[in-house]
């Protein structure tokens, strides 16, 4: 190892010393709560690799449709911090597929909350645009407990000719096993939506120049470590304020890596070796702000989102108040969720809808 990686790992390791890893709660176990009724999402360890697979049900994709997968329950099979990860689409013979099908993809952890608010936290999302998450993972992981319960929903879209059966979005995540010494800080997943608190995170685009913004508070004090936001089409730009300091602390433009490929935010690094993160705390609020400029002359149904995640780390002595299922957000906010669980997938011909990525 390089003398100069040497006294980062050191400076580091005393920067750990200050912020434990002990402040991060460790998933409990699952609660009575019964999914035995939704589809499987399966979640196998690779053998010759420190990699989970993650793969949702699989659903048929016909000519020119937008499939909304309903919710499914997996849970991970070991412990371990997660550090990198992307989405790949693949058919009923395990081929790749582009990316381009998947319209967007979340996994959620119905037994921890939300930073911002009391719903399930969000843990995992990816979409047409967002190529692969990745972090330092000497530096930072998400915890996951073998046998954590998660829940997982898809949007797909097909607008070509062809039709595509048994088609699965699968997730590829890469984690440091438990009982290393690193990554050296443990983080949480978060994200700050301006459709929450509750229902469609799509929300119908006007004409011309609008904006969308949403404010809350975080449940505990602690650092935003990485910045991150997803728009579709025509938004000019994603911020992220202290609204009660008046300061604006990360915004984003969409760009796109290659002409006519779908846009996406550049991830924001708020850590560098002189500083690890921008504090957050529950006496201020927070506001996500989108900037759009619709230059078609009509609202556009569905055509508008604004979402800003990252990692959290919460401070040391932060106690990380736990999910309430009778809360009645909280239901609301799993019932969206879970999608159309009675019917598998929903399957809408495209031109009823105008959600391009
Ligand atoms: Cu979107």
């Amino acid at each position: 190892m390089p003398s100069r990686l040497l006294v980062i790992v050191a400076a580091l390791r005393l920067a750990a010393s200050v912020y434990t890893a002990r402040a991060v709660p460790i998933p409990r176990a699952d609660s009575s709560r019964d999914w035995s009724a939704l589809e499987r999402t399966t979640i196998s360890k690779d053998q010759q690799r420190n990699e989970l697979i993650m793969e949702l049900p699989a659903v048929d994709l016909p000519a020119g449709t937008m499939v909304d997968q309903a919710a499914s329950v997996g849970e991970f099979p070991v412990n371990g911090s997660i550090y990198a990860f992307h989405a790949e689409i693949v058919d009923e013979h395990g081929r790749r597929l582009s990316n381009d099908f998947l319209h967007h993809m979340n996994v959620m952890d119905p037994n921890e909350r939300e930073l911002f608010l009391p719903i399930s936290r969000r843990i995992l999302a990816s979409g047409s645009e967002t190529g692969e998450i990745r972090f330092p993972w000497l530096l930072f992981g998400a915890r996951v407990r073998a046998g954590e319960r998660i829940l997982a929903n898809a949007m797909l879209h097909n607008s070509t000719m062809m039709s595509y059966h048994g088609v699965r979005v699968r997730l590829v995540l890469s984690y440091v096993p438990e009982k290393r010494p690193w990554p050296l800080f443990s983080v949480l997943p978060w994200q700050l939506d301006v459709a929450f608190p509750v229902g469609d995170k799509t929300f119908d685009l006007p004409a011309g120049h609008s904006e969308r913004a949403y404010e809350g508070s975080p449940a505990v004090p602690g650092k935003l470590i990485v910045i991150g936001g997803h728009v579709h089409d025509y938004a000019t730009t994603i911020e992220f304020w202290d609204a009660t300091a008046g300061k604006m602390l990360w915004h984003g433009e969409p760009v796109a890596a290659t002409p006519g490929q779908p846009a996406s935010v550049p991830m924001g690094k708020l850590y560098s070796l002189m500083r690890i993160g921008v504090s957050v705390l529950p006496s201020h609020r927070y506001r996500v702000r989108v900037i759009y400029d619709n230059p078609t002359g009509h609202t556009i149904p569905d055509g508008g989102m604004g979402v800003v995640g990252g990692l959290f780390m919460p401070d040391r002595k932060a106690a990380w108040p736990s999910t309430n299922p009778d809360d009645s957000l909280y239901q609301k906010d799993l019932r969206h969720f879970m999608g159309p669980v009675e019917q598998v997938a929903v399957t809408v011909p495209l031109e009823h809808m105008h959600m391009d990525h």
